[in-house]
């Protein structure tokens, strides 16, 4: 085949996307085929037809962030180092939309960033912190940050950015908690992309749907993905009996349990259910392996979800 080129796809709509060859410029491509659908951080061979492109081949993926609804699978991208899970103290966020966006992450062994913006609404942003407890205990880094205020402050942003150095970081949550704004601190000229990027896919709209690439820096080694908020995140991929793997606080008790398939929902001698603890364990709690009563709640929930659409 003539003259293939590798490029990255920063931002996909539809039959057509934005493709980034090695020497940065961009430029509309058109996939060739069905099966070559792209997304947002697939790395692919394409080439030149008049002043467009079309791409030819999607090389493997490292792994891919979805989501799977009862009628359609969502991607947000490819090839990420990590996922930026950005919730604020206002609005008040889903403890069930965040805990689906980390099972997520963790069925394609991406590392997760929770970030906690808008500190300085109080008390809203101590009762936030507080519900991320559960989160912290298990491991997970939960940073604070405030992107602006009514002062003009701001904090929490170097821990942040070093956070994101040299990687590939996915931007999600869900709307009004400051995700375009981190983007367009971090990356100076992301308004004009933005502009530019809706105008070439969206023929003319103002507002764009699509999930976006932006470097950070001139030396293209720093990403941050921004994406549309998301309202519900499916896991429909997700088997009920791999679920406990993919919760971390759950997890570290499993191989305890008398049965060795058990659900631990209703078995005796379960080892999760005997270290759930009544509402949130609290930081001189004895027990290491402590699960809040929320997190075994949410745990339920899915598995009840999950086992009840394979019947259908
Ligand atoms: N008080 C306060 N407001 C903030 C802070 N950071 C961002 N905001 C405001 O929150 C609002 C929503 O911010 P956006 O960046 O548009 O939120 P988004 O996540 O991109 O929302 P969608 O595009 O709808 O998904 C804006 O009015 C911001 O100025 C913060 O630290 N404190
Ligand atoms: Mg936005
Ligand atoms: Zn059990």
């Amino acid at each position: 085949m003539a003259d293939l080129q590798p490029g990255l796809v920063v931002a996909a709509h539809g039959r057509h996307c934005l493709v980034e060859s090695t020497d940065g410029e961009r430029r509309i491509c058109h996939p060739r085929g069905k099966k070559n659908a792209v997304v947002v951080g697939d790395r692919v061979q394409w080439q030149v037809t008049g002043d467009e492109g079309s791409i030819e081949r999607v090389d493997p993926r490292h792994n891919l962030f979805y989501r799977q609804d009862e009628m359609r699978t969502k991607s947000f991208a490819a090839n990420l180092d990590q996922v930026l899970v950005l919730v604020a103290a206002d609005p008040e966020f889903s403890e069930s939309q965040l805990a689906r966006a980390l099972i997520a992450a963790q069925a394609e062994r991406i590392d997760v960033l929770i970030v906690l913006n808008k500190s300085d609404l109080q008390p809203a942003f101590d009762r936030a912190w507080a519900r991320l407890g559960p989160y912290r205990r298990m491991g997970s880094t939960v940073l604070p940050l405030r992107l602006n205020s009514a002062d003009g402050t701001e904090a929490g942003l170097d821990e942040l950015q070093h956070r994101l150095a040299h990687k590939n970081t996915l931007v999600l949550g869900p709307s009004g908690v400051g995700k375009s704004t981190l983007v367009n601190r971090l990356v100076p000229e992301a308004r004009a992309q933005t502009g530019e990027i809706s105008r070439a896919l969206n023929s003319g709209k103002h507002t764009t749907t699509s999930t976006t690439w932006y470097w950070t820096d001139t030396t293209r080694q720093t990403a941050l993905i921004d994406s549309p908020g998301f309202q519900e995140f499916g896991l429909n991929h997700i088997e009920p009996m791999q679920l406990a793997h993919l919760m971390p606080d759950l997890n570290a008790t499993l191989g305890n349990c008398r049965f060795y398939n058990c659900t631990h929902l209703h078995e005796p001698g379960c080892a999760v259910v005997a270290h759930v603890q009544q509402g949130e364990p609290d930081q001189a709690s004895t027990d290491a392996l402590a699960i809040s009563e929320n997190r075994y709640r949410l745990y339920r929930e899915l598995f009840a979800e999950l086992s009840d659409k394979r019947r259908y």
